[in-house]
């Protein structure tokens, strides 16, 4: 309860921010993305992580609010940027299972887009497999509403899950991201090496982009290089960053 109100007060004293972890295309170099991840500024312990309060938000519903506070960031400093001239990389944004089910998700992603004046397109969501499979026909119709606005759909943590090949095929998802449970151990370990080699050969038949997430050495890079997974995220290339960080990040390139 102590948490559940600190959580409240933290959002109306807009003590959250969202940090940008960039996605590079290992061929161009350049930047084709970022993950947005919040983190909680808190005034005596400093910054804190999703895992101390991500479960608390999600239990209490104030996902939503936070939610609904982090698309409104993200599509303000996509307009930033905008203004300022940079190529913008598309940003995508972790939904919990609760967003997922709020019946004004569609509504809520619309009117935010619309009123910064930016391009839908470089908004992506990410759902993992477990919130899609919770209830497949209402997940179908969400995707299909989203999909409709023009927003990206990836399908996050992919791998640990258990969507059936059959259903994915029918989903309109833009991007699988591979866990990086699967990524930490290669090249080496056989059977990492097995499942991520298959994803990637997934993503290229249903024609789906792909992100490794987790990327740490230039020895997994090599690997998934001459996988052709082309789209990185990890600690080899950066940690996520703050706005400003991130905007010099993308200066640099
Ligand atoms: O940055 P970090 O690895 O600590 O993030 C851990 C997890 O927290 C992410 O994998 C994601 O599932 C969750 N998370 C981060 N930012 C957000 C957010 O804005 N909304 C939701 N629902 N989850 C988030
Ligand atoms: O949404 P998801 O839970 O997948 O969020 C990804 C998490 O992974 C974030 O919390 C982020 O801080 C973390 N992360 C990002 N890059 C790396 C990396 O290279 N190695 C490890 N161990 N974690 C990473
Ligand atoms: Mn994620
Ligand atoms: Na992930």
């Amino acid at each position: 309860l102590i948490l559940e109100n600190q959580l409240v007060k933290a959002l109306a004293r807009e003590e959250f921010e969202v940090h940008y972890q960039p996605q590079v295309d290992v061929i161009s170099g350049q930047v084709v993305g970022a993950e947005a991840l919040v983190r909680w500024r808190h005034p005596e312990k400093g910054l804190q992580p999703p895992a101390n309060f991500i479960a608390i938000a999600e239990e209490t519903g104030i996902i939503e609010g936070l939610g609904a506070w982090v698309l409104q960031k993200v599509c303000q400093d996509i307009r930033q940027l905008t203004r300022d001239g940079y190529r913008i990389p598309r940003i995508s944004i972790n939904l919990s299972a609760r967003q997922f089910r709020q019946s004004d998700l569609v509504e809520q992603c619309r009117n935010t887009i619309r009123s910064a004046g930016i391009a839908p397109a470089y908004i992506e969501l990410e759902l993992t497999e477990s919130t899609i499979m919770k209830d497949i026909d209402i997940a179908v119709g969400m995707l299909r509403q989203l999909n409709a606005l023009g927003v990206r759909l990836a399908i996050d943590d992919f791998g640990t899950g258990y969507s059936s090949l059959n259903n994915l095929k029918h989903f309109p998802i833009d991007t699988l991201k591979i866990d990086k449970s699967f990524v930490r151990d290669i090249p080496g370990d056989r059977d990492d090496e097995a499942i991520v080699t298959a994803i990637v050969a997934l993503a290229k038949s249903l024609e789906l982009e792909v992100v490794a997430e987790g990327v740490e050495t230039r020895e997994q890079l090599g690997f998934l290089k001459r996988l052709g997974c082309e789209i990185v995220q990890g600690y080899f290339f950066s940690r996520p960053l703050p706005f400003e960080g991130f905007r010099e990040y993308l200066k640099g390139k």
